[in-house]
């Protein structure tokens, strides 16, 4: 196997044995194989009309080889045949072709290889929003068309640098279209989140924790639990779920379990209620708590029940009751000890209050803001954002956003007028509502991003972090700061590339950056 695509990747280099993650030889293998199943997929959609079916399977396809997201060779079989079901169905000549060994990638001169797999690995990432907001019924055909072009780019051996570049641009460009998407399939469906407290004690009785990016799951879980006495918890990336309006109207949706989806493993151990994963991040689930966790969607492991697309959760609502939950209320804590965390802090509740905002600056009373924010994972290094931010002075405002936050969500910082100093935008995909924000702020001080008060320390583990960054360079963001460890898959002369021309450069340790960024 050959598998580079996340931060925890062996030895900073590659995972050649087994995964980090979990991942066996033969998953990944397979996974390869149906890569190279949605290539030629791609290819013949280039050259004949593709169909809905075949939009849907090579988006859905590049999701599920995302790290952490489907484990099962079964499942990824099914989905190799599928994949050429539908190219014969496109072009009945394509039966006799062979599909494309990705082992032509990972061979290959490691500038290419390294810019072709930010293309293919920031598609993996796109194309999970992608899923979100298809699943609301938003699609958008440029968005699909682009997954096809890069595929084929990514295949192809005579392509030169040159024009590989331009397509490591273009696919941050897509991205933005893919987040905006998303965000108004969201918001139109669920309302423009508005500023919550969520508490993070588990009260007595049944519960179901679900976890993942999926809103539309937890809609479906919510209408279905009515009336069971079954509570609902938030776990990672869902916890922005309680900023909507028709989400959190829901009385059982009480808070929000546990912390990022690296503790999982930890926090899931003996958890007397049930747990759903509509999305990455799953880990192997342990013994102690294997029987009680439930997959839908793209996410998949083997011997767990899996909740089809026709969306019955009747065995996670049982299986809860039949655990029982918890005898009675257990507070519970982020890592920083707090007992509760706030969300809701979209593009619309800052832009509503931008003059109060640009006022503030103005007046020197907000001097700095950070965008502190993108995946958790299991490195010790990751403390530094949690010291980074609890040394943020006091007169800066700290924006978050994605599961890294929980390295500092349940923090209290203080306040500054109106906000608190700790305002989480939502998902990753949030990033949109950052953007936003920054673009506005720019506009209103008749600048550019890069000249605002505003720096950005990021942190990533999977290929939404790579989609989000390629959106920020296409964007000319410059000066990121980029964490815990740069992607293995950037070669020496790529990142020679990012460093000239955006100034992208590693954390290093958080008093020192912070005062370099403070000019103190
Ligand atoms: Fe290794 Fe990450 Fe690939 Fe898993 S997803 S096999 S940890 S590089
Ligand atoms: Fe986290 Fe997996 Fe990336 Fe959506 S849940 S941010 S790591």
């Amino acid at each position: 196997m050959f598998c580079f695509q996340c931060e925890q990747t062996a030895r900073g280099t590659a995972c050649t044995k087994s995964g980090v993650c979990g991942k066996r030889d033969t998953t990944a293998e397979i996974q390869d194989k149906f890569t190279g199943a949605l290539v030629m997929l791609a290819k013949v959609s280039n050259r004949h009309p593709p169909t809905e079916n075949s939009r849907r399977i090579i988006r859905e396809g590049l999701y599920i080889t995302g790290t952490n997201v489907n484990f099962d060779d079964a499942v990824i079989k099914s989905c190799i045949d599928e994949a050429h079901k539908e190219r014969i169905a496109l072009f009945a000549a394509s039966a006799t072709c062979d599909d494309f060994d990705m082992n032509k990638v990972w061979e290959a001169d490691e500038d290419a290889r390294s810019l072709k797999s930010l293309i293919l690995f920031g598609i993996r990432g796109i194309a999970a929003y992608a899923c979100h907001a298809a699943v609301l019924g938003f699609t958008n055909a440029e968005m699909d068309g682009f997954f096809c072009k890069a595929l084929e780019a990514v295949a192809n051996t005579e392509i030169t640098m040159d024009e590989l570049l331009p397509l490591v641009m273009e696919t941050g460009k897509v991205n933005l279209l893919c987040m905006e998407l998303l965000d108004k399939a969201n918001t139109e469906t669920y309302g423009k989140p508005t500023p919550v407290t969520v508490p993070l004690t588990i009260e007595k009785g049944p519960f179901i924790v679900i976890s993942g990016h999926d809103l539309r799951d937890l809609k479906l879980l919510l209408e279905q639990s009515k009336g069971w006495g079954v509570n609902i918890y938030t776990h990672g990336e869902m916890l922005p779920a309680h900023g909507y309006p028709a989400l959190k109207a829901y009385p059982q949706l009480k808070g929000n379990f546990g912390t990022a989806w690296q503790n999982q493993q930890k926090e899931f151990d003996g958890i007397p209620g049930a747990v759903l994963f509509t999305t990455n991040c799953i880990q192997p689930p342990k013994d102690s708590y294997r029987d009680r966790v439930f997959t839908t969607a793209e996410v998949g492991f083997p011997g767990l029940v899996h909740i089809d697309e026709k969306k019955d959760f009747t065995a996670v609502i049982n299986k809860a009751l039949e655990l029982g939950g918890y005898k009675t209320d257990t507070s519970m804590t982020g890592i920083n000890g707090g007992k509760t965390v706030t969300t809701g802090y979209a593009h619309d509740v800052i832009l509503e209050n931008a003059d109060t905002i640009i006022e503030a600056v103005k007046a020197g009373v907000i001097k700095h803001f950070f965008l502190v924010g993108g995946c958790d994972g299991a490195q010790p290094g990751r403390n530094y954002y949690t010291d980074f931010v609890k040394a943020t002075p006091k007169d800066t405002v700290v924006l978050t956003l994605a599961c890294g936050k929980y390295r500092f969500n349940d923090l209290d910082i203080g306040s500054i007028g109106p906000f608190p100093r700790i305002m989480d935008m939502g998902q990753c995909n949030d990033a949109y509502s950052a953007i936003k924000v920054a673009l506005a702020l720019a506009d209103a001080f008749k600048c550019g991003v890069n000249e605002l008060p505003l720096s950005l320390i990021l942190s990533w583990y999977e290929q939404k972090a790579v989609a989000i960054l390629l959106t920020l360079l296409h964007l000319g963001i410059k000066n990121i700061r980029l964490g815990p460890s740069l992607p293995a898959f950037v070669s020496r002369n790529v990142l020679k590339y990012l460093v000239e021309h955006f100034n992208i450069r590693p954390v290093i340790a958080a008093k020192k950056d912070l005062a370099d960024i403070l000019g103190k």
